[in-house]
């Protein structure tokens, strides 16, 4: 069992806390706020009176904090007990401000290892959880036994901004599965249906239509959008026009939607009339 010190204790930090310490490690908090570290003490763990105390106090430190500049406020406190020392950081940020962290914490000679937590509070230590790593392999290996804890661990590689960035990939999937979501269900409601009541129809449709991903990423991957394609982009531009259009008539903003619409018409503005919906990944990757 190792000894791991937290620094940030939102709902977050807490559930990290109480997951290690109810697998049997050493926990030390520390809080910007004290009153949110009591509740901790009660269950075992050390609270400590500033940010270098707690990482002098473990073998591994993990930062969960709002956002990188708490993060950063955090550590410039602590410079002096940086050098040599675990930090994990599971704080969301971009790949960019992982990057920045790692080399500021390099200068210090501190050993940095980022993450990206996929999952709420609630699902830490149990099934379905996961993080993702990035950063330097031995600290991960090191800590095993306790990143496992928390949750399924993946290490994506050594470049700290990996994590971040399938961490907001990932998310971004989300989104556009919750933007598809809310749309239909106003276009839906906009004539007195019920956004329940759609679900029957939807879930398995979004399910058909996830079994086109592999192609698709097949696609994009080979840069070969006209190869075996079987709803081509010009006509899928004319369905979202009809998706535009449609909304305006029931009072729905097609806000959500006119991007793509958008992004398909330039496709197909430069001649890639057959190409796979695949194709829009070269417009944005072209905007970058
Ligand atoms: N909660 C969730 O569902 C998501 C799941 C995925 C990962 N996120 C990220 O985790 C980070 C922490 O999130 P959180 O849910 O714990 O956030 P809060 O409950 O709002 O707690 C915020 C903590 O940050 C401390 N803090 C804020 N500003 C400062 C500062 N300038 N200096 C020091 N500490 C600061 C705050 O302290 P206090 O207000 O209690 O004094 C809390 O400890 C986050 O990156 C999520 O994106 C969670």
């Amino acid at each position: 069992m190792s000894s791991i010190s937290i620094l940030g204790l939102g709902a977050m930090g807490t559930a990290l806390a109480r997951t290690l310490l109810k697998n049997g490690h050493t926990v030390t908090v520390w809080n910007r706020t004290r009153s949110r570290a009591e509740p901790l003490a009660g269950a075992g763990a050390k609270i400590a009176e500033s940010p270098a105390e707690a990482i002098a106090a473990s073998e591994l430190t993990i930062l969960c904090l709002v956002d990188y500049p708490a993060a950063r406020a955090v550590l410039e406190q602590a410079q002096e007990a940086l050098a040599g020392r675990d930090l994990l950081n599971l704080t969301n940020g971009t790949p960019g401000d992982a990057r920045e962290l790692g080399t500021w914490l390099a200068a210090r000679e501190a050993i940095y290892l980022d993450g990206g937590i996929m999952a709420i509070p609630p699902m830490i230590g149990g099934a379905g959880a996961l993080i993702l790593y990035s950063g330097s392999r031995a600290l991960f290996d090191r800590h095993s036994l306790a990143l496992e804890a928390l949750a399924e661990s993946r290490h994506l590689g050594e470049d700290e901004g990996l994590a971040s960035l399938y961490d907001i990939a990932l998310l971004s999937g989300m989104y556009g599965l919750f933007s598809g979501f809310l749309h239909a269900s106003a276009l839906v409601t906009s004539a007195g249906g019920k956004a329940v009541d759609f679900l029957p129809l939807l879930l398995p449709w979004i399910e058909a239509m996830s079994g086109t991903l592999p192609d698709l990423a097949g696609k994009i991957d080979s840069g070969m959008h006209g190869r075996d394609v079987v709803s081509n982009i010009a006509m899928q531009k004319i369905a979202l026009e009809n998706i535009v259009r449609a909304s305006e008539e029931q009072g729905v903003a097609p806000d959500f939607m006119r991007p793509m619409l958008r992004l398909a018409g330039d496709r197909v503005d430069s001649g890639g009339h057959g190409d796979d919906i695949s194709a829009v990944v070269e417009v944005i990757r072209k905007r970058k």
